[in-house]
């Protein structure tokens, strides 16, 4: 009963409020030009309220973010430090790599139109590293997409290197190292960027990343998982912290949060996982999902929730249960990849705060299966249309498959494994009007400018894969799993779910499309950490001139000085696909 007036007079006096506390109190269009330290300029945009989230200042949910959107004049500035450290994040100590001590790291946090400056510096001993903005547009702005091989050469031991992008995207997604397994041994962390939404809620929880974890380095795995395959992980987290069951003696603990009743709550979801699809669910709750990577869409309502490694889901939850305690479940698919603590990966919802006592609340069934969310569920809410696809080098099959190389694992999606090199990105070969590409370097040149392009995506292997590309929202025009691609296949060019990263079904095809609006190198790879390693990628090269014109020379030359020196101090040798 407390709990049901409080939330009718303090709508947003929950936990949402120490997070956003001095955001709420604000709500003024500000274009000073402000350099902040951490979300103290957010603000909310006038007119944005709980009541109508759909208008963002001068802008709202109807504006074309492709063409146009806000330039706040604001800069948010950060300044993260990659140390190697130990941590328990599941009760079990072990060595992690991480941003700032924390896993996962800060949350960057922006408004829509703001500018993003990141200070990286490598204070490891042993590892090259390189910040990659995921999902973020990186609008002209290449050299900033932080993929060693492709736009830098890592950043050595000791360095720094500073990372500038405009948000001309709203929503949550992540960044993580690009270098090696890094990011899985805990290099990565949360971005949110405040904007318009197409429903309502009252407060926003903020980030809630799901992931798959282990109690050895995915490094020290590393070699079992290309001799014999992908091996079974420990543990997952929620929002970075489990119980785990030490032989008998349960330690860690587990992520919970306190709804009020009646308020409306935005959760933002982000798969951060190696190797896991996740079944996301809340006992007795529905959710009503709102945006699908960067892209706002149409509301609907599910039960479950198919999340699969790079993903975000940005969902709308309310507390209309009664007054109890209940599961928040992360299922790990055990159709395609194993985890030993499957059934426990949870985290506790409580109506009462000081309830203590673990929920009995019963999960909903749910099927054994590596899949997206139904694509007839993700229609982007800016409804946009594929136009006539023209360009006739493109349209290429690419296909998926394994091989071996001596005794050790190969993937490829075209015609070859990738291995690029870290001390020779394709940056500095563009800078040298380089064009001749090796196969290993896996190159499809785009050289027209504004023509959509478009690929199929295929394999017979049974074994799915989430296709992750960098530098734009890609269009799916088709997928299905167990099918096999013929010119008969219908393509939807009519406002298709568009998002960053989506599932290469099983024995399936997936076909994408996209308009080369925005010139770079980028990568485009399977976000399976393990596939990733393992030359499951390939990289566009987008209008070569106009992409060379982007690089900033000086900073790519001394970050790539300081590379080699330090290859040639330490001996380091390159032993996977090099992004
Ligand atoms: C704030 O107001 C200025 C001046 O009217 C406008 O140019 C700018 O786009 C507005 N900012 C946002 C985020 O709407
Ligand atoms: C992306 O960059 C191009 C080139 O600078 C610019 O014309 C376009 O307006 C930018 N897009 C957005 C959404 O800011
Ligand atoms: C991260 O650590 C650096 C020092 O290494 C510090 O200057 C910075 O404020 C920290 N940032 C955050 C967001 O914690
Ligand atoms: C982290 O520290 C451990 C133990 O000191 C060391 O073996 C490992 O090489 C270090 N890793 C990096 C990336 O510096
Ligand atoms: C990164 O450091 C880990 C130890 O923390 C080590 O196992 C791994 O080989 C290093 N990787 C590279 C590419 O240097
Ligand atoms: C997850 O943790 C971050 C960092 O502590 C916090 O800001 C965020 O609110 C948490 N997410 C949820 C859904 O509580
Ligand atoms: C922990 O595991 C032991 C077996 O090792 C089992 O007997 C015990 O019931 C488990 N405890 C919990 C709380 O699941
Ligand atoms: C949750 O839903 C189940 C099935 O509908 C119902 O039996 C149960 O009472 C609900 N739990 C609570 C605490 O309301
Ligand atoms: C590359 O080509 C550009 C323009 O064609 C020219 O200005 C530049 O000097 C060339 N750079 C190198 C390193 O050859
Ligand atoms: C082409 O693919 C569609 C969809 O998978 C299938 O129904 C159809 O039978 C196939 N046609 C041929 C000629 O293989
Ligand atoms: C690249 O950087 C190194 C180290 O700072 C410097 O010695 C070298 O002259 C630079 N190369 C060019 C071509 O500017
Ligand atoms: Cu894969």
């Amino acid at each position: 009963m407390f709990s049901l007036i409080f939330s009718i007079l303090f709508p947003l006096t929950t936990a949402g409020i120490t997070h956003f506390a001095r955001r709420a109190s604000s709500s003024a269009n500000s274009t000073a030009s402000v350099t902040s330290t951490s979300s103290a300029a957010i603000s909310t945009c006038t007119g944005n309220s709980a009541s109508d989230r759909s208008t963002w200042c001068d802008f709202s949910i109807d504006t074309d973010y492709y063409s146009d959107g806000p330039t706040t004049g604001e800069t948010v500035e950060y300044w993260f430090e990659i140390t190697n450290t130990t941590a328990s994040p599941d009760g079990v100590e072990r060595i992690v790599l991480a941003v700032n001590g924390s896993i996962p790291g800060p949350t960057i946090e922006a408004n829509w139109g703001d500018t993003v400056v990141v200070h990286v510096t490598n204070s490891l001993e042993n590892n090259g590293t390189g910040l990659h903005w995921h999902g973020i547009r990186q609008n002209w702005t290449n050299p900033n997409d932080g993929v060693p091989s492709l736009t830098q050469c890592p950043i050595a031991p000791g360095e720094s290197m500073t990372y500038t992008w405009k948000a001309v995207q709203y929503g949550t997604t992540w960044y993580h190292s690009h270098f090696s397994l890094q990011a899985w041994e805990g290099v990565f962390g949360p971005i949110v960027i405040h904007g318009p939404s197409t429903a309502d809620w009252d407060v926003d929880l903020g980030p809630l990343t799901l992931v798959d974890w282990s109690h050895e380095t995915v490094d020290a795995l590393y070699s079992y998982a290309q001799t014999v395959g992908p091996p079974t992980l420990d543990n997952g987290l929620i929002n970075g912290t489990n119980t785990y069951n030490d032989s008998g003696s349960v330690v860690g603990s587990r992520f919970e949060t306190t709804f009020s009743s009646g308020t409306k709550y935005l959760i933002r979801v982000i798969n951060s996982a190696i190797d896991t699809y996740f079944k996301f669910s809340m006992d007795n709750h529905t959710m009503t999902v709102i945006a699908s990577d960067l892209v706002p869409i149409t509301p609907y309502t599910t039960e479950v929730l198919d999340i699969t490694m790079g993903q975000r889901y940005d969902i709308i939850v309310e507390a209309d249960q009664s007054t109890a305690d209940y599961w928040m479940r992360a299922i790990p698919q055990s159709s395609c990849s194993e985890n030993a603590n499957a059934d426990d990966i949870k985290g506790i919802i409580r109506y009462d705060s000081s309830s203590t006592s673990d929920p009995t609340s019963t999960g909903y069934s749910n099927n054994n299966e590596c899949v997206d969310e139904d694509s007839s569920n993700l229609v982007p809410y800016l409804s946009q249309t594929v136009g006539t696809i023209t360009d006739s080098d493109t349209g290429d099959d690419l296909s998926v498959a394994l091989s071996t190389s001596g005794n050790l694992f190969k993937w490829r999606i075209g015609s070859t494994t990738m291995e690029v090199e870290w001390e020779n990105p394709t940056l500095l070969q563009i800078y040298n009007n380089d064009t001749d590409w090796t196969d290993a370097e896996a190159v499809i040149e785009l050289d027209d400018a504004g023509e959509w392009v478009y690929f199929i995506i295929e394999s017979t292997l049974t074994v799915p894969h989430p296709i992750h590309l960098h530098g734009h929202d890609f269009y799916v025009m088709a997928s299905a799993g167990s099918a096999t691609y013929n010119s008969s296949v219908t393509l939807n060019y009519d406002n298709p779910p568009r998002r960053d990263v989506a599932t290469l079904l099983a024995a399936g095809y997936l076909v994408i499309a996209f308009k080369t609006d925005n010139p770079g190198a980028w990568l485009m790879h399977c976000h399976i950490g393990w596939h990733t390693s393992e030359g499951l990628d390939m990289q566009f090269v987008e209008r070569y001139t106009e992409a060379r014109a982007l690089i900033d020379f000086d900073v790519l030359n001394s970050t790539c000085s300081a590379w080699e020196t330090y290859v040639d101090g330490s001996g380091v040798t390159e032993q996977d696909s090099g992004v």
